[in-house]
């Protein structure tokens, strides 16, 4: 089946190797499906149409491998990325599987394991732009606690700003064309990671060194994992200029992390995301940071790739027909009529507020005003059904 939902290079979609390549292991359970090496991963998004493919340090180069072959396994990956033409617009750094990160990486007590965590961390910034990366993300997975008792979330704070700070001038020393995204989580697989949301991660990357070099990487599971709404913090994030990556995937509200094919279990959240996307003019890449039901074969793999950008284009399409569609249009017009009250325009001025302060409203008409979003989100829900 190919048609105009298939995707094509100006979509941008891209997926991490820890995604296709994810074995199903669980929390339960080992593996189930064979693990795929780096190429073959490559190979099998050449194949569904991606654009990109992101990675870990050690998804692509294992943490205990000797210089000569990590320069064989970067050869061998770079031959795949150019028999597809796929690219690497993103890299990050395994900071949590390690047992030496059990109790954090940036933020753990130990000043060699914080030591150890920026060192690693620089490395894998080398390989990440020595393969093309100009984003770098950041998930603290394992950066949080059990105990309050035994960590300082104050201190932590100040250990990860002096982390960032630390790799932002590494990169300007280096003269690299790299830009960070921190990525919010709230839990899991600490019981509570540090700036568990993407408000949060805003408000903490203004207090670094080279904030401007700082944005985010909001993922749909973890924002819902915290009963929270994806496309206000799009909109905050976009507000600031700093959404700078996206992790797209699915989640069955507040539960573990379920990172399931995007648009599987939500449509109509995913449907709002897409048309601010798309709205605003985003221009980065679509990563989708989601892996394949456990019961999936190599083969299911491909569909559920194949179903994360099928799913990203209709939505788009849905989301041109919602801005074109003339009873949402007209009901949309209806709902915010209203002509602007002068003084409570800006700039601000004193008369302006004195005028503002005298003037007399008709409370009673305010509070009758029709609102017809029953009518509004019926018509949404049935364009996503396909009724209209
Ligand atoms: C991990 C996590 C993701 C992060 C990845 C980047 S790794 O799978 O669950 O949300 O984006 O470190
Ligand atoms: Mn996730
Ligand atoms: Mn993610």
């Amino acid at each position: 089946m190919s048609d105009r939902y298939d995707p094509t290079d100006r979509d941008r979609f891209t997926f991490g190797l820890w995604t296709v390549g994810n074995p199903g292991r669980d929390a339960f359970g080992g593996p189930v499906r064979p693990t795929l090496s780096p190429v073959s991963i490559v190979e099998l998004l050449g194949e569904v149409g991606a654009w990109g493919v992101n990675f870990h340090d050690n998804d692509l180069v294992p943490i205990d491998a000797t210089a000569a072959e990590q320069d064989r396994i970067v050869a061998a990956f770079r031959k795949a990325l150019d028999a597809t033409g796929l690219r690497v617009p993103m890299a990050t750094t395994n900071l949590f599987s390690d047992p030496a990160f059990r109790d954090g990486a940036f933020t753990s007590h130990s000043p060699e394991v914080r030591a150890y965590a920026l060192h690693k961390t620089m490395r894998a910034i080398d390989l990440g732009v020595e393969l093309g990366a100009s984003l770098y993300v950041f998930w603290g997975g394992r950066e949080g606690c059990e105990c309050d008792a035994g960590k300082d979330a104050l201190e932590a704070l100040k250990r990860m700003r002096e982390a960032l700070n630390f790799l932002t001038h590494y990169v300007k020393d280096q003269g690299y064309d790299l830009r960070f995204a921190l990525e919010a989580k709230p839990n899991e697989p600490r019981a509570d990671i540090y700036l568990p949301t993407t408000g949060a991660m805003l408000a903490f990357i203004e207090t670094l060194e080279h904030s401007e070099m700082v944005g985010v990487n909001p993922e749909v599971a973890h924002e819902h994992m915290a009963g929270l709404n994806f496309t206000h913090a799009l909109a905050q994030s976009w507000d600031a200029g700093k959404l700078f990556h996206i992790d797209l995937n699915d989640q069955n509200g507040p539960r573990y992390d379920q990172d399931l094919r995007f648009g599987s279990c939500n449509p109509k959240a995913a449907f709002h995301l897409v048309r601010f996307l798309e709205r605003v003019g985003y221009e980065g890449p679509r990563h989708f940071d989601a892996h394949a039901y456990r019961s999936a074969d190599v083969e299911d793999v491909r569909s559920f790739a194949r179903g994360c950008m099928r799913t990203y284009n209709i939505l788009r399409e849905r989301a041109e027909q919602f801005e074109k569609h003339p009873e949402i249009q007209s009901l949309l017009m209806e709902i915010r009529a209203g002509d602007p009250v002068e003084e409570a325009q800006p700039p601000y001025t004193s008369g302006k507020a004195a005028a503002l302060k005298s003037r007399t409203f008709d409370r009673k008409a305010l509070g009758e005003r029709a609102l017809p979003y029953e009518r509004l989100d019926q018509l949404t829900t049935e364009l996503l059904l396909g009724n209209i």
